[in-house]
């Protein structure tokens, strides 16, 4: 009781004060609503909701990716409203309307594929909610989100033709098994690969497993069946380990053995070391996925207005099968 009068007494105070600073000011425009910050207020993390509108669980980097953000998320007491779109663009699209009603602080989006988010990212802008690209990247113009954190695709696929080029001085025919369509991630590793790969290694055919093993293993039987294995072509660029694991099956099940072809993978997950442990893939290039502390950073600068990077790349390496089984403890994802 007595604790309620003294708030109520100082809510009076306030008020009288701010009246006396300013007096005369009838005409200006009205003062802001209380229960609104001053303009200089400092924000923590225990002010921010963050919306996450995951695209899916398609693979172990994706997996990851959702344990860095949830884990950031309750180390630095932020509020997180994640959602996990199924590779659905339109599920993620509901999901960032949802979190444009609820008036989140910041949406960090990775968007399954590149075009198609103009719309809701209009309308996140207009609602003065800053948007990071997270992962891969929008067709969208640029003045439509704040900035973009994640890998350079190009540069991973230019890191896989560079094995292939090395492997193969003489030429060879291979295939491509690749990711989403329409995805960033997909875009730029093909893109990136096709402009660094010399021009008499031939690339015989490309399918998209969707990034996912389930996919990837009857699109791998179905290249089996129209090319032979070391006759027909003499390597794989594929996409993701995830995809990669998928397609060993059916390579094994052809009766195919590690070595008999050249396989480069990309992400470096543990299964990814498995296989370069196993003898399945001969290089694998990274792809981070730990991304969680780089976007609630980023995040709370763009809460308190501060500029940030438009651009945030990964850095990144490949990994070789020399030390791959030394390296599995450690890998963390
Ligand atoms: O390589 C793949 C995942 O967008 C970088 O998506 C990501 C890719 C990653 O499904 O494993």
């Amino acid at each position: 009781m007595k604790k309620k009068l003294l708030f109520l007494i100082s809510i009076v105070m306030v008020a009288a004060i701010a009246l006396t600073a300013c007096g005369g000011a009838a005409t200006q425009a009205p003062a802001a609503a209380p229960t609104q910050a001053p303009a200089q207020q400092t924000y923590t993390y225990a002010d921010m909701t963050l919306c996450y509108p995951q695209l899916g669980a398609e693979s172990d980097w994706r997996t990851a990716n959702t344990a860095s953000i949830k884990e950031t998320a309750d180390k630095l007491g932020a509020k997180l409203i994640f959602s996990d779109a199924q590779q659905k663009q339109e599920n993620q699209i509901s999901a960032m309307r949802a979190c444009i009603q609820q008036g989140v602080s910041v949406i960090a989006l990775p968007p399954v594929v590149e075009d198609g988010w103009d719309a809701v990212l209009t309308e996140a802008k207009n609602a003065g909610i800053p948007v990071i690209i997270v992962d891969r990247s929008v067709s969208a113009d640029k003045s439509l989100y704040a900035a973009h954190i994640g890998s350079d695709m190009v540069l991973e696929g230019k890191r896989a033709a560079a094995e292939f080029n090395k492997k193969f001085p003489d030429g060879a025919k291979i295939l491509e098994l690749s990711g989403t369509t329409g995805s960033g991630a997909a875009v730029g590793r093909a893109q990136g690969f096709r402009e660094d790969l010399n021009s008499n290694i031939e690339i015989i055919d490309s399918q998209t497993g969707n990034f996912t093993r389930a996919e990837a293993l009857p699109v791998m039987q179905a290249f089996l069946q129209k090319y032979k294995a070391g006759t027909d072509f003499q390597g794989i660029f594929i996409h993701n380990d995830d995809m990669g694991i998928g397609a060993i099956e059916a390579l094994k099940a052809a009766g195919v053995k590690p070595g008999d072809l050249f396989i480069v993978s990309v992400d470096g997950t543990r299964g990814g070391f498995q296989a370069m442990v196993d003898g399945w893939f001969q290089a694998d290039v990274e792809c981070n996925p730990l991304l969680g502390p780089q976007v609630f950073d980023m995040a709370l600068k763009l809460m308190n207005g501060e500029p940030v990077d438009p651009e945030t790349l990964t850095n990144e390496t490949v990994y070789y099968p020399d030390n791959a089984a030394e390296l599995l403890p450690s890998r963390q994802y």
